[in-house]
């Protein structure tokens, strides 16, 4: 019998756990509680390393799930692609693991594979992205972020703004450069968008792109918008990598991105990278998305060990950043 099958199904739905308030959390951590004995199997698949936000997220799973404290970890990068998630998944199966974490490339298309991991009795948590299946009880837990929350946080922001301004009612002109297509981190972060361009008529999405999460191709997609206009108000980035990529192309092609008098970038992640941006005052608003999740997973399989009760989805607490408050000592006492 796996070591946990009492364990799990005991879950509640929607319970909101501060990051902050999970023992270990980014600090030092718990003291190992097995550290005798085998070690806890854990596999691990990870979508790619498309990010900063993806180095940070892989380092704390790695070192919160590390031998020290009790833990066999097994890292599998699946290089953005869901084929070879599900491989690592299967995988896992027949090797037997404990548990299974992994990180969802996009929201569907998990449910035979879980169906699997359940018929072998491992327990399966998801972090960061979350999915979507009719049959909840195939996974154990859900670690991560409300992107809804996190995209709201940002159009608030800019509704503000221009609130502040006396502009709330003129033409705002808006390129939008969407994450990996079917991701909770874009639906969430694309859906508060849309929403708002529903509340503001007079807020127009002039040139929509994928730019995948990564500087490359957002740099290639803005570049190709800039031939087409160079009239553009905002520029709505889904993560940081993105905006730097954007902010290259519009230097490039002598435009200004500032919360004052140029184009007003907005991302997402609040990396120490993206976070510097934002001081030299070139991304005006940066929503935090915290990639430090390994030392919750620790806590909760340790719990799970315990033969607690675990809330099923989790999500962390998160803030945001804008240019006009922003300061050096913010960016130094972060962790990612
Ligand atoms: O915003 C982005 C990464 O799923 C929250 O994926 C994550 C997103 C993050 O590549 O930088």
């Amino acid at each position: 019998m796996k070591r946990t099958s009492a364990a799990i199904c005991l879950f509640t739905l929607c319970a909101t756990v501060l990051f902050g308030c999970v023992p270990g959390a980014g600090s030092a951590q718990e003291p190992p509680e097995k550290t005798v004995g085998s070690p806890i199997v854990v596999g691990f698949s990870q979508v790619g390393a498309e990010s900063e936000w993806r180095v940070a997220n892989s380092e704390s799973m790695k070192s919160a799930l590390s031998e020290e404290n009790g833990f066999e970890l097994i890292f599998d990068d699946a290089r953005n692609e869901q084929e070879n998630q599900i491989r690592a998944i299967r995988t896992f199966i027949q090797q037997d693991v404990d548990y299974i974490v992994f990180s969802p490339r996009v929201e569907t298309g998990w449910t035979s594979i879980l169906q699997e991991a359940r018929d072998a009795e491992i327990p399966v948590i998801v972090i960061d992205r979350d999915i979507q299946v009719e049959d909840r009880s195939l996974y154990t837990a859900y670690i991560g972020s409300d992107f809804r929350r996190e995209g709201e946080t940002a159009v608030r922001w800019l509704e503000s703004l221009m609130q502040r301004r006396g502009k709330a009612d003129r033409p705002l002109r808006i390129v939008h450069i969407q994450g990996t297509v079917g991701s909770s981190a874009q639906i969430g972060r694309t859906a508060a968008l849309e929403a708002a361009l529903e509340r503001n008529p007079n807020w127009e999405i002039i040139a929509q792109e994928l730019g995948d999460f990564t500087r490359a191709k957002a740099y290639e997609v803005m570049g190709a918008i800039l031939e087409e206009t160079k009239d553009i108000d905002v520029v709505y980035c889904e993560n940081d990598g993105e905006a730097l990529g954007a902010i290259d192309a519009m230097e490039e092609a002598g435009l200004t991105c500032n919360a004052g008098d140029g184009v007003i970038v907005i991302s997402f992640d609040a990396t120490k990278l993206g976070l510097t941006y934002c001081l030299a005052g070139k991304i005006a608003l940066n929503v935090e998305c915290n990639p430090l999740q390994g030392p919750y997973v620790a806590d909760l399989i340790r719990r799970l060990e315990r033969g607690e009760t675990v809330e099923q989805i989790m999500h962390v607490d998160e803030t945001a950043f804008d240019s006009f408050t922003i300061t050096k000592e913010m960016i130094e006492g972060r962790g990612y």
